[in-house]
């Protein structure tokens, strides 16, 4: 083990790495860019993975690192014999797995990606960090909030869990002013809150809570309490759900820096120190002078309308990211004019096809009930498409209170037993199909045929599953991507044959 001392004093690119002996676990995008990080400081680094990735395995040999391809399911003897004095473990790896144990065991400290980026933060220009977590919404917030400070002048990038590793953005040779870092509960779980690796964020954002990952956190409290982490030592803004009490009572248990502010959003009228809707209006009524009698226009829900931009969620997205930015001191001109631009990603409530007055909408990406649930919300009559693998998540409640506005439910997925039961319970008679298929090939072309033998003209179709895709997919933009290809077949290719826009036809 590393004298303590050692790995305190590492809180600068500038530090000496030289000779520390880390043993770096996954090779996914993480893995890669912690060891190509960690062997450019001159650490002595062995990376251990399941499988082997050609090209990063190439890499590595290049830049010097050394890999040990093992099914990890025990502790590998390299592993034992390399005798590390700090693991830095990839996200998706469990608390109690087999490695983090035997670490803990022989107090090895563990690190995530996110605390080795956060000390070696000043490699070119140490920018202000603004994070974003939540149970849903958090990749929509975090790019908005990037394109709000971007459009302000600043060079600002969207990383973390949305996809990029935060140590590529820190890495970057021209740097940033601003960093708006997307993070899982995965990644929480790992980050310290106080001592030197503890993140010191100028805002930050827990947007929702609610069920998901159970399997991975072992229970809803573990799941909060990782997602809690979020707010600690936050200088500016801790923004929070004022319709979700779980993240009011998260900053007031956080530890932050004196004079930090808690700014609540939502889509009620806003108190001063909020931001919230009144009248179809916008309105930060926290980052002005006056507060108590006035309030600032951001934008009207009829200018989000057009930009397929107005369901409620988006909207609550929407006000958390101009939160964010006005605290990092963006107008909330710039903020009105910046969502002129902005389009939503691929998957995310997205119309795919109208046709014979039914719409066909791909959210793939409602990977759990509560995303389900906003979705299910913004549109009228539904045929339902649902179902994947429930990580152990409960979809009943999800079930029981949406039977209302549905013409039919088609079940997919691993799990089908536990939602066949919930309907059965919910709406003994409601029509109830079942995907038998499971290859990958047959499943949406199977459902998509069921839900359009049942639609009528003015219906949805919502491929909104609620659960995550891994079971049949390769993830949740292969499961869009194919439930689109089977639509657009089975219109013989005419995706839109009344309305122009697609866009229009967004709820
Ligand atoms: N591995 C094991 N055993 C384990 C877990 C992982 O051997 O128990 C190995 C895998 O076989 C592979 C490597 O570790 O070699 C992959 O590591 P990883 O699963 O941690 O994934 P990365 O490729 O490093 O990507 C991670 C995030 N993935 C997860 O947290 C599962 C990415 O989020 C993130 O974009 C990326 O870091 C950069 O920060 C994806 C995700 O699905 C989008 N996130 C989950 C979500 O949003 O729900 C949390």
């Amino acid at each position: 083990m590393a004298e303590a001392s050692r790995l305190d004093g590492l809180t600068s690119w500038n530090a000496d790495w030289t000779g520390l002996k880390v043993a770096v676990l996954g090779l996914g995008v993480t893995g890669f860019a912690v060891a190509d990080t960690l062997t450019e400081l001159g650490a002595e680094v062995l990376v251990l993975a399941p499988a082997r990735d050609d090209d990063r395995a190439r890499i590595l040999e290049v830049i010097g690192a050394r890999l040990v391809t093992d099914p990890l399911e025990q502790v590998p003897a390299e592993l034992v014999e390399f005798d590390p004095e700090l693991v830095v473990a990839s996200p998706g790896f469990h608390p109690d797995h087999p490695v983090l144990e035997w670490a803990a065991a022989g107090s090895v400290p563990v690190w995530g990606d996110i605390e080795l980026a956060w000390r070696v933060r000043d490699k070119v220009n140490a920018a202000a960090w603004v994070l974003v977590t939540g149970t849903n919404g958090k990749t929509t917030t975090t790019q908005l909030a990037a394109t709000f400070l971007a459009a302000n002048g600043l060079r600002a990038a969207p990383c973390g869990n949305i996809g990029v590793p935060v140590l590529d953005a820190v890495r970057d040779p021209q740097g940033f002013d601003v960093l708006v870092v997307e993070l899982s509960s995965y990644q929480l779980h790992h980050v310290p809150v106080d001592g030197p690796g503890a993140l010191h964020p100028l805002a930050s954002v827990c947007l929702n809570l609610a069920d998901d990952h159970l399997d991975w956190h072992g229970s809803f409290e573990g799941y909060r309490d990782a997602k809690a982490k979020v707010y600690a030592n936050t200088k500016v803004a801790c923004v929070y759900n004022r319709a979700d009490e779980a993240t009011r009572r998260m900053v007031e248990d956080a530890d932050v820096e004196e004079g930090a502010r808690a700014i609540g959003f939502g889509l009620d009228v806003p108190g001063p120190s909020d931001f919230g809707v009144v009248e179809g209006i916008l309105c930060d009524r926290a980052f002005l002078d006056d507060r108590q009698r006035s309030a600032l226009e951001i934008a009207t829900v009829d200018e989000l309308e057009p930009r397929g931009l107005a369901a409620p969620h988006i909207v609550q997205n929407i006000l958390a990211a101009s939160a964010l930015a006005r605290a990092a001191g963006v107008p909330v001109g710039i903020i009105h004019d910046a969502l002129g631009e902005f389009r939503l990603d691929a998957h995310r409530i997205e119309t795919v096809a109208v046709s014979g007055g039914i719409r066909w909408i791909d959210d793939s990406k409602a990977t759990n009930p509560h995303a389900a649930e906003a979705s299910l919300k913004a549109f009228g009559t539904v045929v339902w498409i649902v179902g994947g693998l429930l990580k152990g998540v409960d979809a009943d409640a999800l079930v029981a209170a949406h039977v209302g506005r549905l013409r039919a439910a088609v079940v997919i997925g691993a799990d089908r037993a536990e939602l066949v039961a919930a309907f059965t319970r919910h709406a003994p008679g409601l029509p109830l199909f079942e995907v038998l298929a499971d290859d990958t090939e047959r499943v949406m072309p199977e459902a998509v045929a069921l839900a359009a033998a049942v639609a009528e003209p003015g219906d949805t179709v919502l491929l909104a599953p609620a659960a995550a895709s891994m079971d049949q997919f390769t993830d949740y933009a292969d499961r869009g991507r194919r439930f689109t290809e089977a639509v657009t077949t089975m219109l013989g290719g005419a995706g839109h044959d009344d309305t122009s826009d697609p866009a229009d036809e967004r709820g």
